[in-house]
This record gives C-alpha cells, structure tokens and sequence, in this order.
C-alpha cells in the first residue's frame, strides 16, 4: 500500500513535470522576440477563464493527493488491537529497550547501546507472517522508530502518556524465511550519537519464537 501510493505520486508527479516542461519549451520557442523593436505581447491580464484555470487545475492535483494519502494513512494506521505479539518500545539517547510480550508472558527487557553496525544494536525479536502492536515512548527527546524494510516509521515523542493511541501502530510482519535479520534505526536527528542508534529486527517462525518468550520470560525472574 505504502509502495503504491509512492509510486502513485511519482508517475502523476513525473507527469505533471513532463507537461511544465513541454509548455516551457513551447513558450520559449513560439513565443521568442523575431522582431528587433521593442514590443509588448499581447497581454492576458483580467483574463477570467485562464484565471479559473489556473485555480481549478492546481486545486484539483491536491486534492487527488490529498484523497489517497488520506485514505492510505488512516488504513496504515489503523490498530486493530487483535495483535498477540506486543512490543514496548523506548528509545533513549541513544539506543533502544524493546520489552515483548506474548500470550500473557513479557520477556526480559532488551537494551542497547550506540552502536556502528546495526548487527550489534539490540535485537527485536518477532515471529514471520503475523500482527504486532507496538508502544513508542521516551524520556527524553524525540526520535523515529523506523524499519525500512517494513516501510514503517513512527515518531518517538517525549510526554505522550501510556494508553494514548498516539503512541500505538501496527503491523504484520513480513512472510520471509525465517531467520532474516533486517536493519532498524533512528529517523530523527536526536544529538551526537544518532546515527548510532541501530538495532536488528529478526523474523523467527512461531516455533521459535514461542520458545524465545519461554526462555527470556523464564530468566527475567
Ligand atoms: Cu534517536
């Protein structure tokens, strides 16, 4: 969906572009100075329909824009709140805690530091092919919680409090195989060591996944 709408833009965009262009070149070839005097073309002011035109044609782009950007945000954002898996999200300078919870059981805490390479940042842990709620908060500035190859990002802002559905979004995982680590970071510029602030995501199969709860639940006692 997020794909669509962007490529939906750059065609109707790249379209618009390839008629300014046309016209421009037009304008500057039919409408060149040939005569060496000094002449005013003729001159369209008070014109009312190209006026109109001029109005109506822009007002109608936006709004095409604004309708499926509308429409596409509000299904994006959407929360069912039928998500089994739950994850706690707080971003921090500058790294992250993911706290999961799954079937009423919340494993231990994982926290990370600044980090260069996003395969030593914190690992998020989650099952292929399902629905996860997430929680975003902080205490301290704002930042973006953001999976590119979820082709989701989310503000992390400061003073929002629990329960608010601000905080909340969802999504359902990719259908990959299992065992694929992608790249998360930070998608907001937080201070000096944002660019640090990496973590993983790795898709496991349920199996494993329910035994990742079982193992991590079991050591936070
Ligand atoms: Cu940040």
């Amino acid at each position: 969906m997020v794909e669509s709408l962007w490529n939906g833009a750059w065609i109707a965009a790249l379209a618009t572009g390839a008629v300014v262009i046309v016209l421009i070149v037009w304008a500057s070839i039919f409408h060149r100075k040939r005569r060496a005097k000094a002449e005013l073309p003729p001159q369209v002011r008070y014109n009312l329909p190209i006026e109109i035109l001029y109005t109506v044609v822009p007002l109608v782009m936006v709004s095409v824009f604004f309708f499926f950007t509308a429409r596409d945000s509000n299904t994006l954002a959407h929360v069912s709140g039928e998500a089994k898996v739950k994850v706690k999200v707080e971003a921090f300078q500058w790294s992250w805690r993911f706290t999961t919870t799954y079937n009423g059981k919340t494993a231990q805490p994982v926290a990370g530091v600044p980090v260069h390479d996003y395969n030593q940042g914190p690992e998020l842990v989650l099952p292929v092919k399902s629905k996860v709620e997430f929680d975003l908060s902080t205490n301290d500035v704002i930042h973006s919680f953001w999976i590119p190859a979820f082709l989701f990002k989310r503000d992390v802002i400061p003073g929002i409090p629990e329960g608010n559905p601000g905080r909340k979004f969802e999504v359902t995982t990719l259908d990959v195989k299992p065992g694929t680590v992608y790249a998360g970071r930070c998608a907001e510029l937080c201070g000096v060591d944002h660019s640090r602030m990496l973590f993983k995501v790795k898709l496991v199969s349920q199996a494993e996944f329910d035994q990742y709860i079982a193992t991590q639940a079991g050591s936070a006692q």
